[in-house]
């Protein structure tokens, strides 16, 4: 069996103590486990559920701080928090989703240092409504806000050194932040085919997104690999409106770009290797999604295919990855 962190989707039930963090996709009721996740995004083609766990050999520990319940072990934290937008009140200075999304982040960064793993390695946010109009701005615009404020008064990386993120949209609910966190820093990993999100200009919002595009974590004899939600999005400009096939293409042409730059610092991975999420914003361009994956070779067994906005309304499509090299190297 492989040592460190794997990322299990869908398949037999392991042992519990080996369980970092587990998520839940699909519509269906809130768990009652406070350390299982809903995330409320209809699962394609057909509905139903599929669980994903990050599982590790050897003890876990876990605990709850305030609102944020975590597990860990000695390299890595898993941490999940849920906010109630109506908890916050719009005021003059900013909506009740910027406040909770600073809240949310402000939380995290108060566990991340209660704990001593000082380094945010992944992170996906989930929040309602994303491309919905906010008063005057759009949610994920507020959102960024919130997010982008957290990172500055926790004095946390927020351009270069910004975690592995995506950001997506359900139809209702929670704010709903989940991450990885680690006692070693990871090292990030722009796409040269990509402007960093981190430097978008203005037209898209207030304040720039705060994430990287990859980041890379080594662990003992392992090389982790976290590619961040990955669009069709060339410089800082979208691309082929209104076509999901080629936008599908674009952004594995993105995450291919990606790969050649892990394969260049130390991490040689193929698509097929990789475990993939993929979010489609309409359910009926999932056919046309699935083709051009398989075209690209991606692996069928390990891409979970979810119904979700994305974070541009022009955007069809958004797949993010995970994938581990094993190496005899353990320098
Ligand atoms: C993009 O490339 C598409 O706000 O955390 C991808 C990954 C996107 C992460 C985020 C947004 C985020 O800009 C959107």
């Amino acid at each position: 069996m492989a040592r460190g962190l794997r990322l299990l989707v869908g398949g037999p039930d392991e042992q519990s103590s080996g369980v970092l963090g587990q998520a839940v996709y699909g519509l269906g009721p809130a768990p009652t486990d406070p350390f299982m996740l809903r995330v409320p995004m209809p699962v394609l083609p057909e509905g139903g559920e599929v669980l994903t766990r990050w599982l590790v050999n050897g003890d876990v520990r876990e605990g709850q701080l305030g609102g944020l319940h975590y597990r860990c072990n000695d390299e890595l934290l898993f941490g999940s928090i849920r906010l109630r937008e109506a908890d916050y009140c719009t005021n003059d200075q900013a909506s009740a989703l910027q406040q909770a999304s600073e809240a949310a982040y402000r939380e995290l960064f108060c566990a991340l240092a209660a704990t001593d793993f000082p380094h945010l390695v992944r992170c996906w946010n989930y929040l309602p409504g994303i491309n919905r109009d906010g008063g005057g701005l759009e949610r994920y615009r507020q959102f960024n806000i919130g997010r982008q404020d957290a990172f500055i008064a926790a004095s946390h990386a927020y351009l270069d050194g910004a975690p592995a993120a995506c950001a997506l949209g359900t139809d209702e609910g929670d704010l709903l932040l989940y991450f990885l966190a680690a006692r070693c820093a990871p090292q990030t990993i722009e796409n040269p085919r990509q402007l960093s999100a981190y430097f978008y200009p203005r037209e898209y919002g207030p304040r720039s997104p705060t994430f990287s595009r990859a980041s890379l974590l080594q662990l003992g004899s392992q090389r982790l690999l976290f590619i961040s939600g990955t669009a069709s999005i060339v410089g800082h400009e979208s691309l082929h409106r209104g076509d999901v096939t080629a936008q599908t293409h674009e952004t594995l042409a993105n995450i291919e770009a990606l790969l050649t730059s892990a394969a260049a610092a130390g991490c040689p991975l193929r698509l097929a290797d990789l475990e993939l999420k993929v979010f489609v914003r309409h359910p009926q361009d999932y056919p046309a999604v699935r083709a051009v994956l398989a075209a690209h070779g991606a692996n069928a067994a390990r891409c979970l295919y979810v119904q979700a906005d994305v974070c541009r309304e022009e955007l069809l499509v958004e797949i993010e990855a995970f994938g581990v090299r094993e190496s005899d190297d353990e320098t």
